[in-house]
């Protein structure tokens, strides 16, 4: 295994113990695949988007990591606050040293939403001339210089439960942050809390594949359609339940779980399809409702979690959050 100093990136080939290389040799590999710099932040959040994919399933985070994700192309993650060996002001180094070498070129990845009361106070990554150098203020200078970004979270891409009430933080999701700073980029929002695994490998690998999303490719709050396409009520295993009025009235009931706050009528993702944990499983596989997790109004408009969302008897798809944007 070849380990550069300064980045988490391992070739994807094993070099013969005991072996001596020469430079050359190395320059060549360089030039074999073409490599994607990846900078992944952490901001305001609980850590489970980054724990998620760490327990990626196919590929696994060793092969995201070392493998090329797609034949041809790596994807280069220099820096990542909780899973980097190094610390400090090393790492930080790390970070503004290849955002300058790569400017423009490097996709940013952003787990958790952006603290912006009091100056910055609530979060800082790094400093600067003895100074710590606040999550909004790196933020502000990573997006500056991205080809693209990716909001992995319901944190990052709504505020999610960093920005629930009374949010004294100030937390505010990646794009109202770009839009209070006037950036303008390509951005893709690919909440859960956490995400699946799969949702960001996917829309990277499909990135790398196709190029950034189209308009089409979007549903009308950025998440990639191929994942959040559809309501979860839509391919529900409870689902012919519901239809017939068959609702449970306790956990352990036979029956659908709306009356015990299933807010899958209102949520869009592929849940019961792809399903978790090397697809194991579900929340409703086993018998929990869905707390709307994906969605923009998570958590504060889906609460209380185990009520029932609506005083309508039986909601027609998609008519509450309709009913909520005329609202608004
Ligand atoms: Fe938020 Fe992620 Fe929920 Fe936690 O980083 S989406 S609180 S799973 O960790 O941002």
């Amino acid at each position: 295994m070849l380990k550069r100093s300064g980045c988490l990136l391992v070739k994807p080939f094993t070099l013969i113990p005991g072996l001596r290389y020469s430079p050359n040799l190395l320059e060549k590999v360089d030039t074999m695949v073409k490599e994607i710099p990846l900078v992944w932040l952490a901001a305001s959040a609980c850590t489970g988007c980054s724990v998620s994919l760490l327990n990626s399933a196919s590929p696994r985070i060793k092969n995201i990591l070392i493998d090329q994700i797609v034949p041809g192309v790596h994807i280069n993650l220099r820096f990542h606050q909780t899973i980097m060996a190094g610390a400090g002001e090393q790492v930080i180094k790390v970070l503004e040293d290849m955002t300058k070498e790569k400017k423009g070129n490097y996709v940013l990845a952003v787990d958790g939403a952006i603290p912006t009361a009091a100056g910055g106070l609530y979060g800082a990554i790094g400093e600067r001339d003895g100074k710590p150098v606040s999550m909004e203020e790196r933020f502000e200078e990573l997006a500056h210089n991205a080809l693209a970004i990716l909001a992995v979270g319901t944190c990052a891409s709504f505020g999610g439960i960093s920005a629930a009430a009374p949010n004294p933080s100030g937390a505010l999701s990646v794009q109202k942050v770009l839009e209070a700073k006037g950036i303008s980029k390509p951005l893709v929002n690919i909440p859960g809390c956490p995400p699946h695994p799969d949702w960001f490998v996917g829309t990277v690998a499909s990135i790398i594949l196709n190029g950034l999303p189209k308009a089409e490719d979007l549903d009308d709050n950025l998440r990639p359609l191929a994942f959040y396409g559809k309501l979860i009520h839509e391919n529900c295993p409870r689902r012919a339940y519901f239809d017939e009025g068959k609702f449970a009235k306790k956990f352990g009931d036979e029956g659908c779980l709306y009356e015990l706050g299933c807010k899958g009528p209102i949520t869009y993702a592929d849940c019961p399809l792809r399903r978790w944990n090397r697809g194991t499983n579900w929340v409703i596989g086993a018998g929990a409702p869905c707390n709307g997790c994906t969605q923009p109004e998570f958590p504060d408009l889906v609460a209380p979690f185990y009520e029932k969302i609506t005083d309508v008897e039986q909601p027609v798809l998609g008519e509450y959050w309709t009913t909520l944007k005329e609202e608004k």
